[in-house]
């Protein structure tokens, strides 16, 4: 037997009820967590490493923040000179790479320096409750993008293990920037087996050599959910 599909029409798709093709609304519960990332003076407008429009995450984020009990923040916390810059490679300048023991390092201006004030999260950031602040990237001779594993990709952080503890099953990914430091802890949370939603308009991007249309492929295909401030409830 066929089962035969008619075509709804536009006209019929109108006349549906507001909302009846639209997917529900995802609620945060206990098991879900918010996973800041880096918003940081260094990556907003006039930062040393600043992301265009990065200041734009920070209404939405303290807008969705109401809705989670467990919120998590990240601070990209490098110490002076460290492998990333491109001022401790000679003849090298930002955006170029270099290869170092654990692989392919893009060399940045100098960033979130330890204690300095382009290093301290944004004072815009209204997220009272949140739990932990994790910082990395403070091994002078590793970078570490996510917030799970440093870029030697065994070096932890501790992060999964905490949230494990708390018994947090679903965490939810926004900050700075989609195509670093976002997408790298959101690869890593799928890996450490946790359901994995990026929020996509409460992140921006640094888009260098096609860094972000990879990312969200890379992100794709590892499972991790692409959703926008709008899907979840408020
Ligand atoms: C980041 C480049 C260098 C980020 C951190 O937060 O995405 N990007 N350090
Ligand atoms: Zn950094």
């Amino acid at each position: 037997r066929r089962l035969v599909l008619t075509g709804l029409g536009a006209t019929s798709v109108a006349a549906l009820a507001p909302g009846a093709l639209m997917a529900a609304p995802i609620k945060p519960d206990n098991a879900s967590a918010l996973l800041i990332i880096d918003v940081q003076n260094c990556f907003l407008p006039g930062g040393s490493l600043a992301v265009k429009d990065g200041d734009q995450v920070i209404p939405i984020i303290n807008g969705i923040a109401k809705g989670f009990a467990n919120v998590v923040l990240t601070q990209d916390w490098h110490t002076p000179g460290h492998v990333s810059f491109a001022t401790s490679h000679s003849g090298k300048k930002p955006f170029e790479t270099v290869s170092l023991p654990y692989g392919k390092q893009v060399l940045w201006p100098e960033h979130c320096v330890q204690g300095t004030e382009g290093a301290a999260l944004s004072k815009d950031l209204s997220l009272p409750q949140a739990g932990l602040i994790i910082r990395k990237g403070f091994n002078k001779e590793v970078d570490s993008y996510s917030a799970f594993t440093e870029a030697d990709g065994k070096t932890t952080t501790g992060l999964a293990a905490y949230l494990k503890a708390r018994k947090v099953k679903r965490l939810f990914l926004a900050g700075l920037a989609t195509d670093f430091c976002v997408a790298w802890s959101a690869l890593d949370a799928r890996k450490a087996g946790f359901e994995t939603y990026v929020i996509e308009d409460a992140c921006r991007g640094i888009d260098t050599q096609g860094s972000l249309a990879k990312a969200w492929a890379d992100m794709t295909k590892a499972g991790v959910k692409r959703i926008q401030s709008s899907d979840i409830a408020a």
